[in-house]
């Protein structure tokens, strides 16, 4: 038998035995690669007489040829058995039920800013929003705090720099109102608040805060009383009431704070919501607001106490600390 003869029979002996598409590669390489034992035998073409050297040519080509055509016959069956293979381990179930999607669902703060707007905004309240990081003059100042009044250490703020705090109540937006709009005016913000603060079951660094400002000509302490006592009925219920006791906000005079009671909660008992007053003279006077034609009341109040009470949540510290156990439980509005 010829040199060729002798190295295709071995080829194709090994081709036949191959038993994975790896293995075949790695015998086209043997026979067939650059240095491969077929295509080196040509290299013996200069040994032999001109004569020859045609035949001993195209016996090397063909012998490639049928070992080429030999490969790619048995690549196809043993990569055919391979994919099946691979589709055998890969197979999935798919009569099984699926994963539902966990789908997201408003935090019960937003749910209850969500009414608190549905709400104010019938009342014909505009909403607005202003900085959370506020311009220390907005937060104190344009509220008629006087430099260093000690009013200020109610409320322990959290100074950015000496110009600018994170907002310790949302009646900052006041300012910005009145600097840009002429009354008859009303407008509220929903937000948030920060307050450096020992937190407690109660109290929050960061909490957040409804408020409201109305100025129109002829407002008194009776609107005021009958705004609250509606949104009261609409937070709480046809047989919620609201009391009002005197307090102290350097931008109202009168001051008061206020408290709902309604059946819904602890068999009526009161619970204090925020604080409230007539805008006081040195505010409209400041923002060139005509006191003789106008007046107008504000009210704040803590966003979070009201899910509390609907929904008995005895520690505020529930609200942000993101526990989906506890969060799920609240699916509509309060
Ligand atoms: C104020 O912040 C006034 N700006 C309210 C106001 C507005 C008065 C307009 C008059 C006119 P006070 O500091 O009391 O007031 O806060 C109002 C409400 O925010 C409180 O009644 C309470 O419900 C809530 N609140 C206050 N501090 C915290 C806190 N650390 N954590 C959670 N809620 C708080």
């Amino acid at each position: 038998m010829s040199q060729v003869a002798t190295v295709e029979s071995a080829a194709i002996q090994e081709v036949q035995a191959a038993s994975s598409s790896a293995e075949l590669r790695a015998i086209e390489i043997k026979y067939l690669g650059k240095s491969g034992e077929l295509t080196t035998l040509l290299r013996l073409i200069g040994t032999l007489p001109n004569e020859e050297k045609p035949k001993f040519g195209q016996q090397i080509n063909e012998a490639k040829a049928r070992v080429t055509a030999l490969i790619e016959e048995r690549d196809a069956a043993l990569k055919g058995g391979e994919m099946l293979a691979q589709f055998e381990r890969e197979k999935i179930d798919i009569t099984l039920p699926g994963r539902p999607w966990r789908i997201g669902r408003e935090h019960v703060l937003q749910l209850t800013a969500n009414k608190i707007r549905r709400v104010l905004g019938g009342l014909g309240f505009r909403y607005i929003e202003t900085p959370e990081l506020e311009h220390v003059n907005y937060n104190f100042a344009a509220l008629n705090y006087p430099p260093d009044h000690p009013a200020m250490d109610d409320q322990d703020t959290f100074y950015i720099d000496d110009d600018t705090v994170l907002r310790t109540q949302c009646t900052a937006m006041q300012g910005r109102i009145f600097e840009k709009v002429k009354p008859p005016l009303r407008y509220f913000t929903v937000g948030r608040t920060f307050r450096n603060e020992a937190v407690d079951r109660t109290h929050g660094h960061t909490f957040h805060q409804v408020d409201a400002v109305m100025i129109d000509e002829g407002i008194s302490m009776a609107d005021l009383k009958g705004v609250l006592e509606l949104f009261a009925r609409e937070m709480f219920g046809e047989n919620a009431q609201v009391r009002f006791r005197p307090d102290f906000f350097p931008f109202v005079e009168p001051g008061v704070d206020y408290a709902i009671s309604s059946p819904k909660f602890a068999g009526g008992r009161w619970l204090e919501l925020g604080g409230a007053g007539l805008v006081h003279p040195n505010i409209l006077r400041a923002y060139g607001i005509d006191e003789e034609k106008y007046s107008g009341f504000a009210f704040g109040l803590g966003v979070e106490r009201i899910p509390m009470l609907a929904h008995g949540v005895d520690d505020l510290r529930h609200f942000l600390e993101n526990d989906l156990r506890f969060l799920d439980q609240f699916t509509s509005e309060i």
